[in-house]
């Protein structure tokens, strides 16, 4: 199966957080692919890379980055396909500084911006399964299926839950 998804990362430090976006999608069976292509550091490398992947038929970017996180968006002005952000934590502000530079883009080239670390990394993930589900049904069923299960969690949690008094 070859990769749908592609998810970029500004450095490796910033794996042990973007590596939720590969758990999540690997969960909901979709193929992906990660890199570290950094915006600031090898910037030509990065349009390279981004141009190779629309030919082999990526059709979505992850993109995580912290401090001036700009790496959504150089991605998101070399490609027409859809970009999500994960900013990440750490920096001067511990992710505020990288949130508002990833989501701050000028109209027209929208950066998909989602949570500040390990949540937002799970969320690009369903977000870009959201996407590719407009044209997978079966995709579409295990999203739906991963809903499912996850109201029915809460609904265990709330079942252990100890109780003081007991009303309901
Ligand atoms: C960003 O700068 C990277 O995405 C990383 O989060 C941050 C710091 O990079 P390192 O100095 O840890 O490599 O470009």
């Amino acid at each position: 199966m070859s990769a749908t998804v592609m998810v970029l990362m500004g450095s490796a430090n910033d794996w042990e957080v973007m590596r939720e976006v590969g758990v999540e999608l690997g969960k909901l069976g979709i193929a992906w692919e990660a890199h570290i292509a950094s915006a600031h550091r090898s910037l030509t490398r990065t349009v390279d890379l981004v141009r190779r992947a629309e030919a082999a038929g990526i059709k979505v970017f992850v993109c995580g980055a912290g401090m001036a996180a700009h790496l959504a968006g150089v991605v998101a002005a070399t490609t027409v396909r859809p970009v999500i952000g994960v900013p990440l934590p750490g920096g001067v502000a511990d992710g505020l500084d990288a949130l508002l530079a990833t989501v701050q883009m000028p109209g027209g080239v929208p950066v998909a911006t989602v949570a500040v670390g390990k949540a937002g990394a799970r969320n690009a993930a369903v977000l870009a399964a959201q996407m590719l589900a407009l044209g997978d049904a079966a995709l579409a069923e295990r999203l739906t299926e991963a809903k499912a299960a996850q109201a029915q969690a809460v609904e265990e949690a709330d079942a252990v839950l100890p109780r003081g008094g007991g009303w309901a």
